[in-house]
């Protein structure tokens, strides 16, 4: 029975008001945390400042609880194991209730608002018993935007309220926007795992029973049984990219689901690009690339999430709304991606399903050559690189990663060694390229230009991906994932796809050019035809050339590559045999293709554009 003690009245980190300006609480703020703590009757509500002697609260609270271990290898920084069941995103779980089914369309699970609310109003009854409902303010984006996109996350995991300080500009700056009556959206988070007086708190809780829930009309996120990442931080999936997108297509805009770099060429002249590729394929990467082809630079802006508006120029502005990098650690080392290494070694971070060094430091697959002798793996087992014990027992973790395939630093931004200046900047970057990738072993070549906007449009609805282990699911299954935001797109897919057309329909827009790339094509024994990494620096000089127009192209069916010896690749180490087999456009794997898009564009149903088909017609005529 939820218990009848009266509801206790919201405090800040010393118990004075939550109105750290000392203006008066937004009224709807006040009666929405009146309302969420009636129904889930926590034992305490926080108002979180966001503050550094904040942060140390809270961490040093959840070491005590043994769910944070503190890091004696980087300062200020903490080791946390999830639940093995709470370790990535729940597709199957993730929910758009807008009012009509229609306007979720057939890529989203969809349930009926009221009904939805109506059960998770039960799940929420008293799921905050014995716990602190945190109240935490944040800004996507900055804080002097001239529009600032508002939340307050609802939360009852400390975990949650840490992450959300590296990941976006929480506490009371946010708060301040708020109190002068600026709209705001309402983001509540449980971990669904009430403590019972007289048990103690699981290290890591959590429920069984999920749901990420989205009611795009009301601008609202209800999430409900997971503690994890994209699941409970709900700035950043669940508000920059589905709730946005929802705003973006009302609004005129886009919220993608793409990182933003600025590349200088040797003569300075510079360009920014923006990139979508789903999750745990390489945008985290490519953002902090150090390239490889002297003279060329590359600056970091975002890993994860662009929201891009129109200047008045006419062109494509992007910014980067979140504050932190919450990035895939196994891959992450010195030789692969030595910014995001520098990153991490500055601090500040919160490293979730890595492994732990017998020195109190962090390590995952692909950090360094060799593993170290002897670690804790993730699910804190015993684990050394042959599997054995030093008594010569297998040891339970034999031929297990000590890392989850899905573990993640989570590291400010502004750490980033290679941050461009214009992250501060609100109006953004003037995108001039847009690139859409996937992990794909075979069809796609390395890169390719689209004909114009709409080819380009056509590339990005039906390019498709091997799933990865952001997602719980089946991991290297080939499936369809338009711009990257399968999973993001907050309502109907060919709506979203009509929205992406519209965009250059109005005048006096100068869209930025659209390029496919693959950095995941292998070879008959399995190997990466493609280096990769820094070496990705060479199609970035290829696009920027076809910018420019100092580039030649070969015109093929699926549309422009780069002619025989395009490429820089000085230097590089590639086979011939390897380059032509990454760069090849085969008709055959391509007819192959055809039936896939057509079937893919008909699940879209209806409200597929018109546009789309014609491309695809296109696109067979011209593979003959
Ligand atoms: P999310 O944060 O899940 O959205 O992922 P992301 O798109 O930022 O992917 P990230 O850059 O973290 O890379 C995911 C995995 O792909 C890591 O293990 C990387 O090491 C690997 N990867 C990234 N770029 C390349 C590349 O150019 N070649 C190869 N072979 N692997 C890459
Ligand atoms: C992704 O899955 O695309 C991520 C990680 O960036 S999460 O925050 O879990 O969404
Ligand atoms: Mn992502």
């Amino acid at each position: 029975p939820v218990s009848a003690a009266p509801v206790p009245s919201p405090t800040g980190a010393a118990g004075r008001s939550p109105a750290p300006s000392g203006a008066p609480v937004a009224p709807e703020l006040l009666r929405w945390i009146g309302e969420v703590a009636a129904l889930t009757r926590p034992d305490r509500i926080h108002f979180v400042t966001g503050t550094d002697a904040e942060f140390a609260e809270l961490t040093d609270a959840l070491v005590a609880a043994g769910t944070f271990t503190r890091l004696t290898g980087k300062p200020n920084s903490f080791h946390v194991v999830s639940d093995p069941s709470d370790v990535a995103r729940v597709e199957d779980r993730t929910f758009i209730c807008s009012e009509r089914e229609r306007d979720a369309g057939p890529t989203n699970n969809w349930r009926d608002p009221a009904a939805m609310k109506a059960e998770m109003t039960e799940l929420y009854r008293g799921c905050m018993r014995g716990r602190t409902l945190y109240v935490v303010p944040f800004c996507m984006g900055p804080l002097d935007a001239a529009k600032p996109r508002l939340g307050v996350e609802i939360t009852d995991s400390a975990y949650v309220v840490t992450s959300m300080r590296v990941m976006t500009r929480i506490g009371t700056g946010a708060l301040d926007l708020i109190n002068t009556g600026l709209p705001w959206v309402k983001a509540l988070h449980s971990v669904g795992a009430p403590v019972e007086p007289g048990t103690t708190d699981a290290v890591w809780p959590c429920n069984d029973t999920k749901y990420i829930v989205h009611f795009p009309e009301e601008r609202a996120i209800w999430s409900f049984g997971s503690g994890y990442g994209g699941n409970a931080l709900l700035g950043k999936k669940c508000y920059s990219l589905r709730i946005a997108s929802a705003m973006a297509r009302d609004e005129g805009w886009l919220a993608e689901h793409m990182l933003i770099l600025k590349l200088t060429s040797p003569s300075d002249v510079v360009h920014y690009v923006a990139a979508a590729f789903p999750s745990a394929c390489g945008k985290t990467n490519l953002a902090m690339l150090e390239p490889t082809i002297p003279g060329w630079r590359v600056e970091t802006l975002g890993d994860d999430i662009a929201w891009m508006e129109f200047g008045a120029d006419g062109r494509l502005y992007a910014t980067n709304p979140e504050f932190g990098l919450f990035g895939v650690a196994p891959g992450t080392g010195w030789d692969t991606n030595p910014n995001a290494m520098r990153a991490i070694a500055a601090g500040n971070s919160v490293f979730t399903n890595v492994a732990l060094t017998d020195d109190g430091d962090v390590w995952w697959e692909g950090m360094t050559p060799e593993p170290p002798a002897h670690l804790t793996d993730w699910q804190g087992r015993e684990w050394t690189p042959s599997g054995l014990a030093a008594d010569g027992s297998v040891l339970a973790s034999a031929g297990q990663p000590a890392a989850h395939p899905n573990s993640r630093f989570c590291t400010p931004i502004t750490q980033c060694p290679t941050l461009a200046a214009e992250y501060h900047e609100p109006r953004g970057v003037p995108i001039s390229a847009i690139l859409f990738g996937g992990r794909r072993k075979t069809t796609v070549p390395l890169v390719l230009q689209a004909r114009d906007w709409q080819h380009g449009v056509f590339l990005g609805a039906t390019i498709a991906s091997e799933t990865t282990a952001a997602a719980t699911g089946a991991v290297g299954v080939v499936r369809r994932d338009p711009m990257a935001m399968l999973p993001f797109i907050g309502y109907d897919a060919g709506d979203y796809l009509q929205h992406w057309l519209d965009l250059a329909r109005a005048p006096g827009r100068r869209m930025p050019a659209v390029f496919s790339v693959n950095w995941f094509r292998r070879d008959a024994d399995g190997g990466f035809l493609w280096p990769g990494f820094g070496e990705n620096a060479r199609v970035l000089k290829w696009v920027v050339e076809r910018l420019e127009g100092t580039a030649p192209a070969v015109r093929t069916p699926i549309g422009d590559v780069p002619v025989p010896g395009g490429l820089d690749l000085d230097g590089v180490e590639v086979t011939p045999e390897q380059l032509t087999r990454a760069l090849a456009v085969d008709g055959q794997e391509w007819k192959r293709e055809l039936p896939l898009i057509q079937e893919w564009l008909d699940s879209l149903g209806t409200t597929v554009p018109a546009a789309l088909r014609d491309e695809l017609d296109g696109l067979r005529e011209r593979l003959g």
